[in-house]
């Protein structure tokens, strides 16, 4: 069982093992990879059928390296009297303190004594020497890209929060959120997944783009207290880290879903609201079921439908139920002032069996739900308006996809009708189309890849970003920070679908990456608190995330297309969206993209249209909005200006409503 705890060769000084009793900790406390070390644990006691429920593990082919072998956990190395690995215990308060300062502050005594022991394990000085080496590393692997071609990376910085969600909001800032570690040693797991009780917290940040890099660029906005259903009456911030959340159409985000803690990881029934305009969370009524690893997706009647998770019955159970915010008898949310707050879900009448968590779901140009599950053979179609499931075919790779990317391809101006698959299976670095209800093979990225992220741009081109091999395995084994410098190169897709490498990202990010493109048209990538724990400039310290900055190419041309004032930023369909822009002749398109949340390389939002210029006078130009709900779903977008060279302006905000009698059905569209 020593294979994974020991470093890889090359490079990174050996630290010392960590006690059988933290191991199995350790073993039993993770998000997602081990879960199904529990399993393994279980593995006398529960049926085989559990383990293949279980929806992340990489079980293509060659999965074997980097997996816990049978019974590894189970043994546990646990000398007599020494581990006693069932019971988790958090934080150990010393009675004398608790007595002398209250419980409270005992804790938190006892929180950074355990978080200077962890330190311990994993010094100061190998995260520092671990982040120059990746610093000069990038610095070399770079030299040979041409930033006017490529693109480069160029600011990194520290961030308060792991990101392993994140949302860009219509107000510029864009939204971190993920858990309060219980761990700082990235050989172990940080996230309390299997802790039940107060330990079991969330947290979320914002940062503003326009105050900067520093620590005072962030803001944070701590989600409801709430008190979870585990028997301990310990409110805490809530848990919804590994939730599920997409946009409603008033900009705010419906976050769905948590865990309650226990079981390998359990679905908690959280339904929340991050309310950008205000910058408060609001708290709805619960879900009836439990969701951990849920997917969300907003339709073009602009309600969400949740699906999939592992629900109130622990890990291996994953609840067909589909539900939807807001209920049906209950208004969609499209004012600033419209204020979701202890609003029901309804039940959805067809369900949605997905084997494996985190489905990517997509709203295409016809209206309809594209539900592509990681098996294979449950890629469905759900009619939101007769609310029933059909089946699409079988994805020709015929192999359970780990997490990995998803896009719905830009399709000028009536939106995407495609879905395009990208990541998720190591060993097979080639991309799927769904189009037209037939799958085809398309063009290959350089290598395969799980936990990345892809993104559309504004010129409609893609770019890769982060990856691993596995789950919490960079290439060198599970929990094992080194990391193979291939998934740390990103790659871009032009339109006519050809791939090339581009340069290197500083750390490697795979489990809980995340990325956006910001409105001014850098991409901002952040996400994995392995990696940035493992690469911490001062762990001490409350900034325990880190963000680092892209610039595609397109920032390197030289001159950008002006956006001035956006006249009409709320906007019906089909209507006209009139602009000022200084440099309206240079103008050659315009372009709505959608601001995307993501996690678990799950991004529902993504969606990029062509508006048609309809006239031009002077420094005005007159746009024309999307024609239907179908097209794009009612909500926030960022318009850019294009010159012919791609290059693109700094975004304006506009928003799509419903034209009156919140016709959204996409019908018409259907046939085009
Ligand atoms: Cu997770």
């Amino acid at each position: 069982m020593s294979r994974r705890n020991l470093p890889a060769s090359g490079g990174q000084p050996p630290t010392r093992r960590a006690p059988a009793s933290r191991r199995m900790l350790s073993a039993i406390a993770a998000c997602a990879v081990s879960a199904v070390t529990a399993t393994t644990v279980l593995a006398t006691a529960v049926p085989v059928a559990a383990y293949s429920h279980h929806g992340d593990h990489g079980d293509t082919p060659s999965a074997t390296r980097a997996e816990v072998a049978p019974g590894e956990a189970q043994s546990g190395e646990a000398k007599p009297g020494e581990a006693k690995p069932a019971q988790v215990k958090p934080v150990e308060v010393n009675p004398d303190e608790a007595a002398a300062l209250g419980k409270e502050h005992a804790e938190e005594h006892a929180r950074t004594r355990m978080a200077l022991g962890a330190v311990g394990e994993y010094p100061q000085s190998t995260r520092t020497e671990r982040l120059n080496a990746l610093a000069s590393s990038q610095a070399a692997a770079n030299i040979g890209f041409d930033a006017a071609e490529f693109g480069r990376f160029r600011e990194y910085f520290q961030s308060p929060d792991f990101a392993a969600h994140i949302a860009m909001l219509p107000t510029g800032k864009v939204l971190l959120f993920s858990f309060e570690r219980i761990e700082s040693n990235p050989q172990k797991e940080p996230a309390p997944t299997d802790t039940i009780g107060k330990e079991n917290a969330g947290r979320a940040f914002l940062w503003d783009p326009a105050k900067g890099t520093g620590p005072t660029a962030f803001t944070k906005v701590t989600p409801p207290v709430v008190n979870m259903p585990d028997g301990k009456n310990e409110p805490r911030p809530a848990p919804f880290f590994c939730a599920g959340h997409s946009f409603l159409p008033n900009g705010m985000l419906g976050v769905f879903g948590g865990n309650l803690g226990g079981n390998g990881g359990t679905g908690a029934k959280l339904s929340l609201v991050f309310d950008p305009w205000q910058e408060v969370w609001y708290q709805n009524k619960d879900m009836t079921v439990g969701r951990w690893y849920p997917s969300v997706v907003t339709g073009a009647d602009g309600r969400q439908l949740i699906m999939s998770g592992q629900s109130e019955l622990g890990w291996g159970t994953p609840t067909p139920i589909v539900e939807r915010f807001p209920a049906k008898n209950t208004p969609v949310p499209f004012l600033k002032t419209d204020k979701p707050q202890g609003y029901a879900v309804d039940r959805f009448k067809a369900d949605a069996p997905f084997k494996w968590d985190y489905p990517h779901l997509f709203s295409l140009r016809d209206g309809k739900i594209y539900g592509l599950g990681r098996a294979p053979d449950q890629q469905w179609l759900f009619d939101i308006n007769s609310e029933t499931r059909t089946d699409l075919p079988a994805r020709p790779d015929g192999m359970k996809r780990n997490y990995g990317s998803a896009v719905p391809l830009p399709a000028g101006f009536k939106g995407p009708d495609s879905v395009l698959v990208l990541g998720g299976n190591r060993d097979d670095p080639n991309t799927y189309q769904l189009v037209g209800g037939k799958w085809t093979t398309e063009k290959p990225r350089a290598f395969g890849r799980t936990q990345d992220d892809t993104l559309i741009l504004p010129d409609a081109s893609l770019l890769t970003v982060n990856g691993a091999f596995d789950i919490r395995d960079y290439g060198n084994g599970d929990k094992n920070p080194n990391a193979d410098l291939k998934y740390r190169q990103t790659e871009m897709r032009d339109q006519n679908g050809n791939w090339r490498l581009g340069p290197v990202q500083r750390l490697p990010r795979g489990y809980h990456s995340n990325a956006v493109v910001l409105p001014d048209g850098r991409i901002m990538v952040t996400g994995d608190e392995l990696q940035q724990l493992a690469n911490d400039p001062d762990i001490t310290d409350d900034m325990n995330g880190s963000i680092e900055i892209y610039e595609p190419a397109y920032l390197q041309q030289g001159g950008r297309p002006n956006l001035g004032i956006v006249f009409n930023p709320s906007v019906g369909y089909n209507d006209k969206i009139t602009v000022s822009s200084s440099t309206a002749n240079d103008v050659t398109r315009a372009v709505l993209l959608a601001p995307t949340t993501a996690t678990h390389s799950v991004n529902t939002s993504q969606r990029h249209l062509d508006l048609r210029i309809k006239s031009r006078s002077g420094n005005f130009l007159e746009l024309q909005a999307p024609p239907s709900a179908a097209a794009a779903p009612p909500g926030y977008y960022m318009l850019f200006l294009l010159n012919e060279e791609g290059v693109p302006s700094t975004a304006g905000w506009v928003q799509l409503k419903p034209t009156s009698g919140g016709q959204t059905g996409g019908q018409a569209d259907a046939v085009n």
